[in-house]
């Protein structure tokens, strides 16, 4: 299974990043984009695990000193890709979420994953494979406090991305 660990948005927040990704769209002749249910910021990238390697990151999870914390978006912007550039809502770089994912990876690289060897550059995807003239923009920014951190199966059914939490650290 290929999994990913994530801090998942309220609805009142996706419906904000949706009218991002709609304002995206409508200035795009390209483009796959991000359905309203798989919105989410992801703190690391575990990529394809065995049950034994779901269990250890699970673990890891659990060992991992996590408090809410709140997840604030104030711009959009892409990486690029050669013109079909990956759109995304931008995430500020606050100190409790760059801890948070900080001791996360310590956790899971300890448990022996091989995670994304970037610097974490928090963002949640908008669009994929996008063409547009747009150039990134600044918004004013809004927000969550986030309770949980979710350990994420992604799959493919029926030629549509399905994300589905398989275990979840809250604080509630
Ligand atoms: P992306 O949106 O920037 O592509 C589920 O696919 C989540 O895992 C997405 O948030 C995705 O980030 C991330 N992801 C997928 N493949 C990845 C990779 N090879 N390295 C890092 N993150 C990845």
């Amino acid at each position: 299974m290929r999994l990913f660990i994530a801090l998942n948005l309220n609805q009142d927040t996706r419906s904000r990043l949706l009218a991002l990704r709609d304002a995206l769209q409508a200035q795009s002749t390209q483009g796959r984009y991000s359905s309203p249910e798989n919105l989410h910021l992801t703190l690391a990238f575990l990529g394809e695990c065995s049950d034994k390697q779901a269990a250890a990151a699970k673990a890891a999870m659990n060992a991992t000193a996590f408090e809410p914390l709140s997840v604030a978006i104030d711009c959009v912007g892409r990486f690029k890709r050669g013109g079909k550039d990956l759109w995304w809502a931008g995430v500020q770089r606050d100190k409790p979420l760059i801890d948070l994912q900080g001791r996360l990876s310590r956790k899971l690289t300890g448990a022996g994953f091989s995670l994304e060897k970037r610097k974490y550059s928090p963002h949640i995807t908008l669009g994929r494979d996008v063409v547009t003239d747009c150039e990134p923009w600044p918004i004013e920014a809004f927000g969550e406090t986030v309770r949980r951190m979710e350990l994420m199966k992604s799959e493919q059914i029926k030629g549509k991305m399905v994300y589905t939490p398989i275990h979840e650290v809250p604080r509630l």
